[in-house]
């Protein structure tokens, strides 16, 4: 599929509303009972379909970013600006965790094994100021996504770059990709390229095309 098929097919999804349940946790609106609790109670938020495999979800460009045209900078609203080759990346503590993918396109999937740099990690460096409030995230493809700060300083949410004990891949976003999994997986930026601290928000690439600002698979929050 073309990038704009694929694009348009995807704000078509928005626009229809498409695989909403109207399932959510504490709501008495859906027409069926509560499938899954909220967090804590049910693994599966609602709508979701159980995968083993791992889909590969994007534009279709794929940069390949090669250690020598890596480079993450961290800007915008901090009192310590990073500028960082991979080298220095890697040099930064790295922590391990397990976490569940949740994609808006309907597929979970469980226990997936991350290494790279903690987000409080980066937090601890770069130091938002008191007046920042969001965090842009780009990547090597010219794609976007937004977050909030709290959203971001969590602790499950990495910059990874290890899966399962391997570098992480080019068609998943290797070197390195962010890593939030509270969140619908289309904010988990791919050939993360920056991380921009804002006082205001800058809605991303699907934010900016139908798909929810927040984005919490335990609220349904698919579309806006
Ligand atoms: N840079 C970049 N990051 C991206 C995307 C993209 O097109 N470009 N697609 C997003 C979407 S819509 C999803 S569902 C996930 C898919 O990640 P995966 O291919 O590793 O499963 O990456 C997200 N991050
Ligand atoms: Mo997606």
């Amino acid at each position: 599929m073309s990038r704009d098929k694929l694009i348009e097919a995807k704000q078509q999804w928005a626009r229809e509303g498409r695989l909403l349940t109207g399932k959510i946790p504490g709501s008495t609106t859906g027409s069926s009972p509560v499938a899954e609790g909220p967090p804590g109670t049910g693994r599966l938020p609602p709508g979701q379909v159980l995968v083993r495999d791992w889909p590969v979800l994007d534009l279709g460009a794929e940069p390949n970013v090669t250690p020598q045209k890596f480079r993450l900078d961290v800007d915008g609203a901090v009192a310590n600006r990073l500028s960082l080759s991979l080298d220095e990346f890697m040099a930064l503590p790295q922590t391990e965790s397990v976490s569940d993918i949740h994609c808006v396109t309907q597929w979970s999937r469980y226990d997936n094994r991350w290494k790279g740099v903690a987000a409080r990690t980066l937090l601890q460096i770069v130091q938002p100021k008191p007046d920042a409030r969001h965090v842009i995230l780009h990547s090597f493809d010219g794609y976007t996504a937004n977050i909030r700060l709290e959203q971001f300083d969590q602790p499950d949410v990495f910059l990874a770059h290890e899966w399962e004990g391997k570098p992480l891949s080019r068609t998943h976003g290797g070197p390195v990709r962010m890593l939030i999994p509270q969140l619908y997986f289309w904010k988990s930026a791919k050939w993360l390229r920056r991380i921009q601290f804002t006082l205001s928000d800058h809605p991303g690439f699907w934010e900016q095309r139908g798909y929810h600002n927040n984005g919490d698979p335990w609220l349904e929050e698919r579309y806006d």
